[in-house]
């Protein structure tokens, strides 16, 4: 199957299973209204379209993986319901809407991200009955270690305790693989382990994994001096107006851009082993030639 098409069919089977992952609770609407209309709001899906394809290259059945997939997605949802607040970065627009807490006001959206983090681990376990209970605890320890203090919030603790400092790039990295590049591992890492993937098959998803995920952010930084607010669907620039450390600021447009060039050949390099790694492939170079 052409790979444009496995990419539509893969979000629309990710977009179905989102939909499902509540029932309505009419006593606690206004709090299952903020947590859907963020996690429905149409972002690009990629850390559950990354779980479901490691886990087909390892052999698995994607479907089988879905309940991971889903879950990832609400953890990432809850982060950037949460990023986006008066405390953290003071967003109004994510995905081209009003951000959660503008629309539901401040209480509800925190409360719609802790229901969403919380509710990640629910639906991973229950709806994962074609795992093994082995793999559904590992799963959980996965995404949990790496959303967590050792992980996605801790490189937010990290961004924000660095606010105003001049970073060096060792130190802008490290934080981006933990804020950002955390989660997308953990994606092909839950893949793999719903596949049961051998440990080759794991440390080469890790690498490719880790190469796509600090050429998201650097690409991210650059978006952010050049990018189109009504592609990205908020303004531009909001790193500059938080005199944040970037990568474009430490090394410039023109590295950068080279930088995501040689990390994403990288990171396909890193596939070499799988048969099938067509669609992995092509994905990391749609992500860095991204525009949103
Ligand atoms: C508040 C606990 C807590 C964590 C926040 C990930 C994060 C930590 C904040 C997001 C801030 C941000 C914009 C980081 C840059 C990279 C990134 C994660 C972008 C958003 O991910 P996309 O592009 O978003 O996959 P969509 O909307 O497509 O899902």
């Amino acid at each position: 199957m052409n790979t444009t098409v496995m990419m539509q069919e893969y979000r629309q089977q990710v977009e179905q299973a989102l939909r499902g992952c509540f029932r309505q609770e009419p006593e606690r609407a206004s709090l299952y209204d903020a947590m859907r209309y963020s996690l429905l709001a149409g972002g690009k899906r990629i850390r559950p379209v990354l779980v479901l394809e490691a886990c087909r290259v390892c052999g698995g059945r994607p479907e089988d993986a879905m309940g991971f997939a889903c879950a990832l997605e609400m953890i990432h949802t809850y982060s950037l319901i949460h990023d986006d607040l008066p405390c953290m970065d003071d967003d109004d627009l994510r995905r081209g809407k009003p951000t959660n807490h503008k629309v539901f006001g401040e209480a509800t959206a925190v409360l719609a991200g802790d229901g969403l983090l919380t509710a990640a681990f629910e639906v991973m376990v229950r709806d994962s009955a074609a795992l093994s209970p082995a793999q559904v605890a590992e799963g959980v320890l996965c995404l949990s270690r790496a959303a967590g203090p050792g992980g996605m919030v801790g490189g937010q603790a990290l961004d924000l305790a660095a606010e105003g400092c001049d970073l060096k790039l060792p130190d802008l990295q490290e934080i981006h693989s933990l804020k950002t590049g955390a989660l997308i591992r953990a994606a092909v890492e839950l893949g793999a382990i719903a596949a049961g993937a051998s440990q080759e098959q794991r440390q080469a998803l890790d690498r490719y994994a880790d190469k796509i995920g600090l050429a998201f952010q650097i690409q991210d930084d650059i978006l952010d001096v050049v990018g189109e607010d009504a592609l990205l669907g908020k303004p531009v620039g909001s790193d500059r107006a938080g005199e944040k450390s970037t990568f474009v600021r430490l090394k410039g447009l023109d590295s950068c851009r080279e930088l995501v060039r040689r990390l994403t050949e990288q990171a396909v390099e890193a596939l070499a082993s799988f048969e099938e790694g067509e669609f992995l492939t092509r994905l990391a170079w749609d992500l860095s030639g991204r525009e949103m």
